[in-house]
């Protein structure tokens, strides 16, 4: 490595998040928004020195560790959780045998930028000392895009008003916990490398090994390389450098981290050491070039320009950094969790947020990633078999959360004042099946990747339907229930025939009815496999139509609502002015057993239903849903604003769409907000995801269609017009429409691609044409 400056900042403030100053109180939610994502590895935008404050975290995508006992008050049992990996940026620095870290020292002036363009995070600090000596910092950090297991630090210290003599300590730190002070490695072992040091370790529970080797070099702005002493402790690896400092002669130090695990490959320290060695030889500019060249290639097929609204604008281009830094197209065994890799809350564990709300993003801006989270869950069909067969079903019950089994890893019960208390998202909300038939459906639509569908999607959605096909009941009254569910308002409970569950469990049977036909006479010996291995017979087929046909949707013909479920009308009404789920969720007034006697939902239900069927749906439900539904809906989930902007934006109420994507895109980024807002936690992925879909299927009103891409835009004036990067059957389109209603769209590669717009016949477009309506 040589010493340059490779970095300069875009100047367009849209593609910053700036942070100014330094307020303990903000200080976790900052480290997640600013958190370092490139798939693999989530960094925590911790201050590098530490701080009381400070969680310096890293975790490594799919990274689990089960301990062995309850890990915080409130479990009954042993969660698996996301690991806390060595911290591989920590510094410690002291001037005349003073470490300068807040507290000890005085902070002067502190700025953090993170960079959306290229996934760079700078920082710019001043400390003074109790001996009034000022020190001048820069540091600068990025995971690579390009080679995922590579991590860059660099920081630049000039003493401004003394002499003294200065310790530079540039560290991979093992002795790492996860917020809950568990500790979920052991380092196994640390030695000195030709190049460097190597630092192992495994999660406590044996399953997983990893290895960080770092190399680092401290140089005086004459290039002049410093000597230093290499640190092989049992729990930290780095370099020491000690010198005689003089007042404006600066320094840097540049540390490289290659990051390896047994996910990956067998010899992780084998591994690590050799790209080290890579790394070490590798001029920081190249290092810092293939990393921008990666982020840019991933913003040229996903950005989104809104120009006429910059803070708009900024806040979209931060959703979108981190959706793409949250999966790996190259990881088929990991998948996006519920924070994505920026936090520990719900231990990183995968829910319905990543096929319904981040996953519609990677299916349309790079579809390799969309395939490998949809490989995530095929890999894992055996725990969703096992699922179902544990509670007397057949086919597959995908569990409510997931980590890196495939088996179900949400808490069976929770304490509470002493209590157990069930977990009933575990045994009952169970749509999460429906909505990953729906993922597999929509990608073979998205991407006509057949072979995918007939290796794996196929068997996916056959053996959902067969799950529902078992779940539903036929009753007296000559229909299919299905009882005893949570649908995606969870604030209510044990409730029969929700409207979202049973309408796509009966949308899944006949997708997967369709599928058998279409298999059974296209690939006929592919069928005669599939159907053998799953023995799906004739007569299994015919029951999944009768209970398709028969199973009660909640929907009246009369008033054209979807009821959400059986008796939700007769409940009470509750008018939820002034609720502000930023002080305080409704439950928290109104109490769980109260809140079910009311009408009163936590988050979009009847509403996402009408999104995802938006297309097979008559069009006089939508406003008459939509308008009974919003305005009982708290938006205690952070899910649930996008899809009401998504849903307002179809309907043309533009002020409330604009309304709801603020709500939205501010979950995170108004700092201010605590509790279940904050963003301490790790970003909220699937608002985020829910912000992309809320322009794309909301406001650019881009409906997906087996004929081709339907346009229907409601752009607001303000806005000018929306631009969006989006790919389909392998062609890259870049969408733009003005608020006047006009279209235009190039095909800038691919195929010829069918499109329309409004009720406009279809027209096909050829490679580099444009299309205008
Ligand atoms: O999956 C969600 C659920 O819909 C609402 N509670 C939080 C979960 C994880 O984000």
């Amino acid at each position: 490595m040589t010493q340059h400056n490779p970095y300069s900042p875009a100047d367009d403030p849209t593609w910053h998040l700036v942070v100014e100053g330094f307020d303990p109180a903000l200080e976790p939610t900052i480290e997640a928004v600013m958190a370092l994502v490139n798939g693999y590895s989530g960094t925590r935008a911790a201050l590098e020195e530490g701080s009381e404050v400070s969680r310096p975290s890293t975790f490594i995508a799919g990274v689990f560790n089960l301990p062995d006992a309850p890990q915080a008050a409130e479990l009954d049992e042993p969660i698996t959780e996301l690991v806390v990996a060595p911290d591989w940026s920590r510094i410690r620095i002291m001037v005349a045998g003073e470490e300068l870290r807040i507290g000890h020292v005085e902070l002067l002036s502190q700025r953090r930028v993170l960079d959306l363009r290229t996934g760079i995070l700078e920082r710019e600090w001043r400390v003074c000392d109790a001996a009034g000596r000022i020190t001048h910092l820069r540091s600068l950090r990025f995971a690579s895009l390009d080679n995922r297991h590579a991590l860059f630090q660099q920081v630049t210290l000039t003493p401004e008003n003394y002499a003294e003599q200065i310790t530079f300590e540039a560290l991979a730190d093992g002795n790492v916990a996860n917020q809950n002070n568990t500790r979920n490695i052991e380092i196994t072992g640390t030695r000195a490398l030709p190049d460097g040091a190597l630092l192992e370790a495994r999660t406590r529970d044996g399953s997983y090994r990893m290895a960080f080797a770092t190399h680092a070099a401290l140089r005086t702005s004459a290039d002049a390389l410093l000597d230093g002493e290499p640190i092989v402790d049992d729990q930290q690896i780095g370099m020491r450098w000690t010198w005689q400092a003089e007042p404006n002669k600066t320094v840097t130090m540049q540390k490289v981290v290659a990051a390896w695990t047994s996910r990956e490959v067998d010899d992780p320290a084998g591994a690590a050491a050799t790209l080290l060695q890579q790394l070490a030889l590798t001029d920081d500019v190249a290092l810092f070039r293939s990393h921008a060249e990666a982020w840019a290639a991933r913003w040229q097929s996903s950005d989104v320009v809104i120009s006429g609204a910059p803070a708009t604008q900024q806040q979209v281009r931060w959703a979108l950094y981190h959706l793409i830094g949250a999966a790996n197209p190259a990881d088929p065994r990991a998948s996006v969790g519920a924070r994505s890799i920026t936090g520990e809350r719900y231990r990183g564990h995968v829910f319905w947020d990543n096929e319904t709300f981040v996953w519609p993003f990677y299916l349309f801006t790079d579809p390799q990633t969309a395939r490998a989270l949809l490989m995530y869950r095929y890999h894992n069909l055996h725990g969703a078999r096992h699922k179902a067969q544990a509670f007397g079903y057949r086919g597959a019950l995908f569990p409510w959360e997931s980590a890196d089994t495939g088996e179900e890893t949400c808490p069976t019960f929770m304490l509470s004042s002493g209590e157990r208390v069930a977990v009933l998202t575990l045994t009952e909300e169970q749509h999460i099946s429906s909505d990953i038939a729906y993922a597999v459906v929509q990608y073979r639509q998205a991407t006509g990747d057949e072979q995918f569908f007939l290796d794996y999607g196929a068997e996916m959605l056959l053996e959902i339907a067969r799950f529902w096909a078992s779940r539903a009941m036929l009753e007296d009254d000559g229909c299919y229930h299905i009882r005893t569910v949570i649908g995606p308002d969870e604030y209510h409970e044990h409730v029969d025939d929700n409207a979202y569950t049973n309408v796509m469990a009966q949308w899944t049977l006949r997708q997967a009815l369709h599928a058998a036909t279409e298999l059974e006479s296209n690939y006929p010996s592919r069928w005669h496999a599939l159907s053998t291995q799953l023995d799906l017979r004739p007569d299994e087929r015919e029951n999944w139509q009768r209970v398709a046909d028969s199973l009660v949707t909640g929907f009246d013909e009369q008033t054209r609502l979807f009821e959400q479920f059986a008796g939700y009308h007769q409940l009470k009404e509750i008018d939820l002015t002034g609720h502000d789920n930023s002080v305080a969720t409704i439950d928290a007034k109104l109490g769980w057993g109260g809140m079910q006697k009311t009408k009163v939902l936590k988050q979009a239900d009847v509403v996402m239903l009408l999104f995802l069927l938006w297309d097979s749906l008559p069009s006089d439900v939508f406003a008459p849903n939509f308008r009974y539904y919003e305005p009982k809906t708290t938006h205690d989930s952070s899910l649930s604003p996008s899809f009401h902007a998504l849903v307002a934006a179809r309907l043309g109420d533009l002020p409330m769409a604009e309304r709801y994507l603020r709500q939205a895109a501010t979950i995170d980024l108004d700092f201010t907000r605590e509790g279940l807002a904050g963003a301490a936690g790790g970003v909220h992925i699937a608002a985020l995801g829910g912000i992309w879909q809320a322009l794309a299927f909301g406001f650019l009103g881009m409906h997906p269609t087996d004929d081709g891409l339907r346009f229907r835009p409601h752009i607001p004036a303000h806005w000018g017009a929306l631009q969006m990067m989006i790919q389909w059957r392998g062609s890259q389109l870049r969408v733009t429409a003005q608020a006047d209603g006009a279209v235009e769209i190039l095909v800038e590669s691919g195929n010829e691609v069918t499109l329309a717009v409004g009720d406009a016949a279809w027209q096909t477009v050829a490679p580099g044409g444009v299309f205008s309506a």
